[in-house]
């Protein structure tokens, strides 16, 4: 079988994740290509070194730029800040290395304009780029969109979601990298708003073409960070001010007339990691919190109205999207199936010469969609997408 070299920019959380993924995927799927987990990127060497050697790595690198040249390496898989992102897809793909790039894909509309340009040019030539906007690869949203595709749900009417965490409710967590625009390029609205934006329009199989919000940014000065490790981190003494939102809320319309409503806070008290969808459509409704992620809740509406109600799908059975590789049914599956699911379509994309979505062109629509959010919160009005 034909190796598939991986090389890996970034070692934080995402990296991690991704690890994971790349490490698992051949183990529980049937790939045309294996993956290889040839070399990691980092800015310190002496880190970089520890993380290759936890994580898997074959080699520890500081240059990113040196990956490029390689024979060994034929997917560049982009886990850094969005400041980084375009600069290395780009070079990446012209270089005529395949791209799996974290969300969300840019920074800005500008840089993701570039990126779709450089995914399109690249294309021509049978290299591949992909958005890793994980959560599609739920089983349960997967066998959402299914059910709306079969038109088990009719027309749809509302979209309602919501992403809530409260990692940073305490105004003493200190600044990461997630509160600085430079390196971050909005806040609630692209990190996580971003992850809704694409989970509901890939259920839906739908693109929203209109937005009304509002952005807020409830703590305005935060203690620096002595050091900091995934979401968490150390404060020290001095402070420095948030350049992003702590939550964002809006209003779209979809194209296909559906009316949507969403919302992204890592304000949520309680909320630890709360990505909800529900769809009412003319024909019945879906329900969908990742905190219970493998439960679709399914309302039939053409059932007899004495006996209708939500019923609660385990979404746990070898019929459904990618479960069949894993447990005996019923087992389960958890945060870090979707990254391996995400790998595995990447995979079987490059070995089949198709486009891996989402592709850099979906990644820039989302974008359009949090730019044309920002927008509205500035000057108060609609704004088309
Ligand atoms: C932090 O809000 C975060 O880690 C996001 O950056 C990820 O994309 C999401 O999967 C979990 O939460």
């Amino acid at each position: 079988m034909t190796e598939l070299g991986i090389a890996m920019i970034g070692h934080a959380f995402m990296g991690a994740a991704h690890s994971q993924a790349w490490r698992v995927a051949p183990r529980f799927f049937d790939l045309p290509l294996r993956p290889v987990m040839s070399v990691l990127c980092g800015r310190d060497a002496e880190r970089t070194a520890a993380a290759a050697e936890r994580l898997g790595w074959a080699e520890a690198v500081t240059d990113w730029k040196s990956v490029l040249d390689r024979d060994d390496v034929h997917v560049v898989d982009i886990c850094t800040p969005g400041d980084t992102h375009a600069e290395i897809a780009i070079a990446a793909l012209d270089a005529g290395k395949h791209v799996l790039c974290e969300k969300p894909m840019a920074n800005s509309v500008a840089e993701a304009v570039a990126m779709a340009e450089a995914a399109e040019r690249a294309a021509r030539h049978g290299v591949r780029a992909m958005v890793g906007f994980s959560y599609r690869r739920v089983p349960a949203l997967g066998l959402a969109r299914d059910l709306v595709a079969q038109g088990r749900l009719g027309r749809i009417h509302h979209v309602r979601a919501q992403y809530l965490q409260d990692w940073i409710v305490d105004p003493a967590a200190p600044l990461s990298w997630r509160l600085d625009k430079e390196k971050a390029g909005s806040g609630a609205l692209g990190d996580i708003g971003a992850h809704i934006v694409d989970a509901t329009q890939f259920v839906l199989g739908d693109t929203i073409s209109e937005v009304m919000g509002t952005l807020v940014t409830f703590v305005p000065e935060r203690p620096l960070a002595a050091s900091h490790s995934g979401l968490s981190g150390t404060a020290s003494e001095e402070t420095g001010p948030v350049t992003v939102d702590d939550a964002a809320l809006f209003l779209a319309r979809f194209a296909g007339g559906a009316l949507g409503s969403f919302e992204a806070t890592r304000f949520a008290n309680g909320r630890k990691n709360a990505l909800r969808i529900e769809i009412n459509g003319s024909k019945g409704s879906l329900a969908f919190d990742f905190e219970d992620m493998n439960v679709l809740q399914f309302f039939d509406g053409t059932e007899d109205s004495a006996v209708a109600g939500f019923r609660r799908i385990m979404v746990t059975e070898p019929e459904h999207p990618y479960v069949g590789a894993w447990w005996p049914a019923g087992h389960g599956l958890g945060y870090e199936h979707a990254f391996t699911h995400q790998a595995v379509d990447l995979v079987r994309a490059v070995a089949a010469g198709t486009d891996p979505t989402p592709t850099f062109a979906d990644g820039l629509r989302v974008q359009r969609v949090l730019a044309a959010v920002e927008a509205s919160s500035e000057t108060r009005t609609w704004q088309q997408v």
